[in-house]
């Protein structure tokens, strides 16, 4: 139900714009995307089908199909093109078979190559589908690159590879545009095995060591242990990339607060700094993940882990009015988990807490984290429900929050898909034949 109304609401005032601001009851079109439109449509594609909202899917796929246009100019951003429409489109292809969604992931595929063309092969953050023009974020120093955003291809690639038969995307050798990239950061040396957020496309050199497990950093991380499972556990070196990391993190960055709260702490050049994002929040879920395939004397270990960062999480949600998590909480100055700062305390929606469940519940089934599920549930209903839509919140340290008059396409890819997986049963896109990309984008296991 929340799902139909989030879809029914962008079609009836939004639909072909990437997102519906429900409060106006009007289209947002932004600029991440370039010239680009529907990130909605294409982000929900893959969750419509799933629920069996066939009426639905097929509306989204009629736009696809007569509305999509690949044509078009504009600064657009490679990574969010890649995990939202690349991987959504790979998705509804997967799920369903229909060439459509095969042949529109291809052509738009293509048009990302040109952001590569960079001294190294790492690509900047920006590009244009038309000019085949690249740049980086006016606000990464020294025209550097970021590790979440080059880091987050492979999954994508690999599948591009496989259905064009192209190898230039990731086949295994080492000029294809991922592979490449693996090679840039195996050589490059790392602080204490930590990979720094921001890398110079053109000296292939970390720019600044800020070390962050929430944004920046994040869905890196992420594409290591998955690359690893979507290759049917073939590709190793992802697999010891992951493990060497996340040890580093564990050994450099995981602390406990006075009151016995696990987290994840963020680095900046040595100096802790004792805050973790809402998007961190993916990591409980992440290391539940590796957690299967850590070999039998780390395996408790990492389950362990992953749990209490889980329960971090939660308690950020829990210590908040709202029952919703702010975008960062902090561990400082008699703080836990809740945020300080003014600026921090908004809810844009985002899914990685009731990803991090989902995770938890497929891999323990204790009934917590339904229970938690369902928590946010009532919590979205009770404050993010507009009349016409869902809308992030400003303040989750009130029961009268203001709404940012937004429903991100993240809502409908991700945290509704999530919360619709937690409380099924496991063989709904079994976690052995399926990875999730990190916008919840299901890609098939290569068995
Ligand atoms: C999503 O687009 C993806 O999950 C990404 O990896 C991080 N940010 C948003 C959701 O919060």
């Amino acid at each position: 139900q929340m799902m139909k109304f989030a879809w029914d609401n962008y079609k009836q005032y939004a639909l072909g714009k990437n997102e519906l601001r429900p409060l106006t009851k009007n289209g947002h079109i932004g600029n991440m995307f370039g010239g680009l439109r529907g990130a909605t449509v294409v982000d929900a594609l893959d969750t419509l089908y799933i629920m069996e909202l066939e009426e639905e899917f097929q509306e989204a796929k009629k736009w696809v199909e007569k509305s999509f246009d690949l044509n078009v100019n504009g600064e657009a951003s490679l990574f969010e093109v890649n995990i939202r429409y690349i991987g959504g489109l790979l998705a509804a292809y997967y799920l369903t078979g229909e060439e459509v969604f095969k042949s529109k992931a291809l052509e738009l595929g293509e048009k990302l190559l040109p952001a590569f063309n960079t001294p190294t092969g790492i690509p900047r953050s920006l590009f244009s589908p038309c000019s085949g023009m690249s740049w980086s974020w006016g606000w990464a120093s020294a025209g550097s690159s970021i590790l979440a955003e080059f880091g987050t291809l492979h999954l994508e690639f690999l599948h591009l590879s496989e259905l064009s038969g192209n190898p230039v995307f990731a086949e295994k050798a080492s000029t294809s545009q991922v592979m490449n990239i693996r090679k840039v950061l195996n050589r490059v040396e790392k602080p204490q095995g930590l990979y720094p957020n921001f890398l110079s496309p053109v000296t292939g050199n970390w720019v600044q060591h800020h070390v962050s497990i929430g944004g920046l950093g994040d869905s890196f991380y992420e594409y290591l242990i998955k690359s690893w499972l979507m290759s049917d556990k073939k590709d190793s070196e992802a697999k010891k990339m992951y493990d060497d990391a996340l040890e580093a993190i564990e050994k450099h960055l995981v602390k406990k607060s006075a009151g016995g709260l696990t987290y994840i702490a963020e680095w900046r050049g040595g100096i802790l700094d004792h805050k973790m994002g809402h998007l961190a929040c993916f990591s409980g879920g992440m290391i539940a993940l590796g957690a299967e395939h850590a070999g039998e004397e780390r395996k408790q270990h990492y389950v362990d882990l992953a749990a209490e960062i889980t329960n971090t999480c939660h308690e950020s949600y829990a210590r908040s009015d709202t029952k919703l998590g702010p975008e960062a909480f902090r561990f400082d100055a008699g703080t836990e988990a809740m945020a300080t700062r003014l600026s921090e305390r908004y809810y844009i929606l985002r899914p990685e807490v009731v990803e991090s469940y989902m995770y938890m519940w497929r891999l323990t089934h204790d009934p917590k984290y339904r229970q938690w599920g369902w928590e946010v549930v009532k919590a979205l209903e009770k404050h993010c429900r507009v009349e016409a839509g869902f809308s992030g919140i400003r303040d989750v340290y009130t029961t009268t929050p203001t709404h940012d008059n937004m429903q991100q396409s993240f809502f409908l890819a991700e945290t509704l898909k999530y919360l619709y997986l937690l409380f099924c049963e496991d063989d709904v896109l079994s976690l052995d034949d399926w990875v999730f990309n990190t916008e919840a984008h299901p890609l098939p296991v290569n068995h």
